[in-house]
């Protein structure tokens, strides 16, 4: 659903690392591995991760497309090399292996084992798991950082906060007045990414629960883009509406399983007139009295800020396995274990972050186009409106 950006990841979880392409973005742009890393970073944070976080240090080794700090408007390629590699050489070794390894026949329900060896005809699940696994989400945060730095060049900023883990709520609202900058550097110092301390104390205690009783838990997080003028996306044609577009990016991460644009379902139960977001002209300038559309109307953006909500399932590796069988006799057995993490919500909140940016740059370069930072700066400057 991408229309000027496109990108790809490799690489499998336990592999030599994580190669991303992306195309389209101007030349122009200053980029650094240092403005990528501080994401990376934030990623792998907060409470419930597991071992291998503590073994990864994830950078990204900027490949091509920039030289001098400065992007070429040539393909970006991207490396994150894993750590943990040198573990698992010779388990996924490219070649010949030196030796045998067991397979992996226990199929973990929520995960792509069962579905994944059925679809390619497979007796080892690790051929499945090595990229279905959540590691691939490194590189689409590397991707989304190069993303970022161009909303940022146009006065785009996005952030986000955890609203949610397990049956822990934390109802703060999050103020208009807050910068998106301040927004996250107030959750980032928190290690599930809330705002409120007694429910930060509360999500963290679900979580040692759940871990305690070899289990996981999930939750949910709202991404906020501010910055954005009109009519990003459009009303013309299905895959244009941007709505649609934020849905595909979010749908597209494994564990995020709903999407709520503004309002969202809360919407269905209250009437038109309490919904919608009167128009007002204050200070020379239309305003809006509400914003329970989340900044987009018709499939475009209305220069509101944009909200999105996403529900994260909880992980399905458990250490306290579910029954499953081996698919080698048909026998009843416990799903197989691997090294997991019992939450993964607070990371998952900056992959948000990443996707919404991934889309928003795309719509940007769609609606004011540019070869060059400073020609896409002089499209906006003519023709955008707030
Ligand atoms: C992840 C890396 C993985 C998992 C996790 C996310 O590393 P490992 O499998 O070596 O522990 O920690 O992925 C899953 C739990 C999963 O089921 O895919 C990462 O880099 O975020």
């Amino acid at each position: 659903m991408l229309k000027k950006i496109s990108y790809m990841t490799a690489g499998e979880s336990h592999g030599k690392g994580l190669i991303g392409i992306i195309e389209g973005i101007p030349a122009g742009m200053n980029i650094t591995e240092e403005y990528i890393e501080k994401d990376l970073i934030r990623r792998m944070q907060g409470h419930g991760r597991g071992g291998r976080m503590k073994i990864e240090k994830d950078h990204a080794e900027i490949f091509s497309g920039v030289r001098h700090a400065i992007t070429l408007g040539s393909p970006i390629s991207l490396l994150i090399k894993n750590f943990d590699w040198v573990n698992w050489e010779d388990r996924m070794a490219i070649g010949e292996p030196k030796k045998e390894h067991r397979k992996v026949t226990m199929p973990r329900p929520g995960h792509a084992d069962l579905a994944g060896v059925m679809k390619y005809g497979l007796d080892d699940i690790r051929n499945v798991l090595e990229r279905s696994s959540a590691r691939e989400t490194a590189m689409r945060v590397a991707i989304g950082a190069v993303c970022r730095k161009l909303l940022e060049e146009v006065g785009i900023t996005v952030g986000s906060r955890v609203y949610q883990i397990h049956n822990v709520v934390d109802s703060t609202a999050v103020s208009n007045d807050m910068s998106l900058q301040e927004l996250n550097d107030t959750v980032d110092a928190s290690p599930v990414r809330c705002f409120d301390k007694d429910a930060e104390k509360k999500m963290m205690d679900v979580i040692d629960e759940a871990r305690n009783n070899g289990d996981s838990v999930g939750g949910s997080f709202e991404v906020i883009a501010k910055g954005l003028p009109y009519g990003l996306g459009t009303y013309i044609n299905a895959d244009g509406k941007l709505q649609a577009r934020i849905s595909q990016a979010m749908m597209s991460v494994n564990a995020f399983k709903g999407v709520e644009l503004g309002a969202g379902f809360a919407s269905s139960a209250v009437f038109g007139s309490e919904l919608h977001d009167e128009i007002l002209y204050e200070h020379s300038k239309i305003t809006r009295a509400s914003n329970n559309a989340g900044g987009i109307e018709g499939g475009m953006s209305n220069a509101q800020p944009i909200h999105v909500k996403v529900s994260m399932k909880p992980i399905s590796t458990l250490i306290k396995p579910l029954r499953s069988i081996d698919l080698n006799t048909m026998e009843p057995k416990l799903a197989h274990k691997e090294r997991t993490d019992s939450c993964a919500v607070p990371a998952a909140s900056i992959i948000g972050e990443s996707m919404l940016a991934i889309v928003l740059a795309d719509a940007l370069l769609e609606k004011f186009g540019g070869d060059s930072l400073d020609q896409l700066k002089k499209h906006i400057k003519a023709s955008g409106k707030y």
